[in-house]
């Protein structure tokens, strides 16, 4: 860019919000005419989230918890505090919340209410501040005991439903590893396999998930479900030791495309049949998918009337930094063959995207941070919100010790974004060197409300930040909310491109 153009381009930049002490209350602003901007359309694959009011919802946030796998009421350690601090400090708008089918359906067709009361109390903690909750249904290695009560994984599935025919097994490690052993694989074939003698396995899953949906349905903040954590394609799954993150996609094409996409199928019925509405989340085989590798999966039907509410809810764990803890930031081709995959997955469903875990300890070697902020730019590239792993004080969180102080992850994963968008995003963009937040969008018939911004003031902007907007025509509005750290901005019907940006007062 020329500098007399970048000179034009910085004139009809309107400042909305020259000081942050001038953010306090709205502006009716005029907009002076722009020369027609020259920004792409809409990308052609992007499909969003919305509000109750059609906004687009970006959403940033964390895992709650990890360690709930552990507990022996399966609920996560936190507080009504510490959701009041998920908002307030990191400027986090959903958790992920872990919920464990051994918890919800103890034993066959008898569910625990208070479980489910228990986990209704939390979510409301996080509802009053804000904060929308996506139900996991989590299942690491199929679950804690096979059906004699021999220890047989890690979380999930209830010991009645984990059929492993007298098959060996015994926890392995690195945990993963567990996954292949024989009992383990044939506790996922029966649970696969639902016109088996197994039958039932699957559909007490179903059924389960039905009930939390009856359960959670009309909760304005529980957004939606993820069907399952992590899916594992058992005995289809034809990896050996050495490669058993990588696998034999070839061989596991034909069980995504066939007992896996009906199982997605069958759980998406149930829960249509209660919950027209919630948003329901699924996740690719995670071997490979967790690592860069392709998944044939396929597009899903929505069968309820109107927009699809799915959402493919895929997790990026590049497999070299998490086993060896290290990152190198000049090898990025695990990190390029994941972003491609789900790329050409998206292009081809055309469903919302939103990663469902990534993470990895700050003390890693290399460079940790540098991994962190590589995903999170690519998902602002992708349009994809994310959900971190995991809310537990320790190296891989925000939070460590009995004092719960900040790590060094926490200065990574709070950034500036847009939380809800009154239309439709092309492109949004963070700059963690300037500080600076961009969002382009057109308008989109039957939106409603604000565009809103999560800007990180007290954190990063201790000496103010600026609003800029480059628009046509019409009255541009703006509301400050300091204690959120949101800010609503009301912009003009023009049918026109809007774009905003944010920047460092100094
Ligand atoms: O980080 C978790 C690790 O401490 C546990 O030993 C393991 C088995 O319970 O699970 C890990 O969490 C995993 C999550 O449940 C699923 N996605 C990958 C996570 C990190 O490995």
């Amino acid at each position: 860019m020329t500098d007399l153009r970048r000179a034009l381009r910085s004139l009809i930049f309107l400042i909305v919000c020259p000081l942050l002490s001038a953010c306090g209350g709205s502006s009716e602003l005029n907009v002076p005419p722009a020369a027609p901007t020259a920004t792409p359309p809409p990308s052609a694959h992007a499909q969003f989230v919305t509000d109750d009011q059609g906004r687009a919802l970006i959403l940033h946030g964390i895992n709650v918890t990890g360690s709930a796998k552990d507990d022996p009421q399966r609920l996560p350690w936190v507080t009504r505090g510490d959701a009041e601090r998920v908002q307030r400090d990191f400027g986090f708008n959903v958790v992920r919340f872990l919920i464990f089918w051994d918890a919800i359906e103890p034993s066959p067709g008898q569910y625990n209410e208070t479980y489910l009361d228990q986990v209704a109390e939390r979510i409301d903690w996080f509802a009053g501040v804000g904060v929308y909750v996506i139900l996991d249904m989590h299942q690491d290695v199929y679950g804690h005991f096979d059906q004699n009560g021999k220890p047989l994984g890690f979380d999930g599935a209830p010991s009645w439903a984990a059929r492993t025919d007298g098959l060996a097994h015994r926890i392995a490690d690195p945990w993963s590893l567990t996954y292949i052993q024989p009992g383990v694989k044939r506790a996922f074939d029966n649970f696969w396999n639902a016109d088996g003698p197994n039958a039932d396995v699957q559909q007490h899953y179903v059924a389960a998930w039905a009930h939390v949906a009856a359960r959670f349905k009309n909760h304005p903040w529980v957004l939606g479900y993820n069907l399952m954590n992590e899916p594992f394609a058992g005995s289809e799954f034809a990896g050996d030791f050495a490669g058993i993150f990588v696998g034999d996609v070839q061989r596991s094409k034909t069980f995504e495309q066939t007992l896996f996409h009906q199982f997605y199928e069958r759980a998406v019925a149930a829960i249509r049949a209660i919950d027209a509405d919630g948003w329901i989340f699924y996740e690719p085989l995670a071997f490979p998918s967790n690592n860069g590798g392709a998944s044939y999966l396929g597009k899903l039907d929505d069968p309820r009337h109107g927009e699809n509410r799915l959402v493919y809810f895929p997790h990026f764990y590049a497999i070299l930094p998490e086993l060896t803890l290290h990152y190198d930031p000049a090898k990025t081709l695990e990190l390029d063959a994941w972003v491609e995959a789900r790329t050409a997955e998206v292009a081809e469903i055309r469903t919302p995207v939103m990663i469902g875990e990534f993470g990895l300890p700050w003390t890693a070697g290399g460079s940790p941070l540098g991994y962190l902020r590589k995903i999170l730019d690519t998902a602002d590239q992708m349009t994809s919100g994310w959900a971190y792993w995991t809310y537990d004080p320790g190296n891989w969180a925000p939070i460590m010790g009995n004092d719960l102080h900040e790590t060094p992850n926490a200065d990574v994963l709070v950034r500036a974004y847009p939380q809800r968008v009154a239309g439709t995003p092309i492109r949004y963009a963070y700059d963690v060197d300037a500080r600076t937040l961009d969002l382009t969008f057109v308008e989109r018939d039957g939106v409603s409300g604000p565009t809103q911004l999560y800007i990180p003031a007290r954190r990063f902007y201790a000496g103010g930040w600026h609003l800029e907007v480059d628009d046509t025509a019409g009255s541009w509005s703006s509301q400050w909310d300091g204690e959120r750290e949101v800010l609503s901005v009301t912009t003009p019907h023009t049918g026109r491109l809007h774009r905003l940006r944010v920047v460092p007062a100094s």
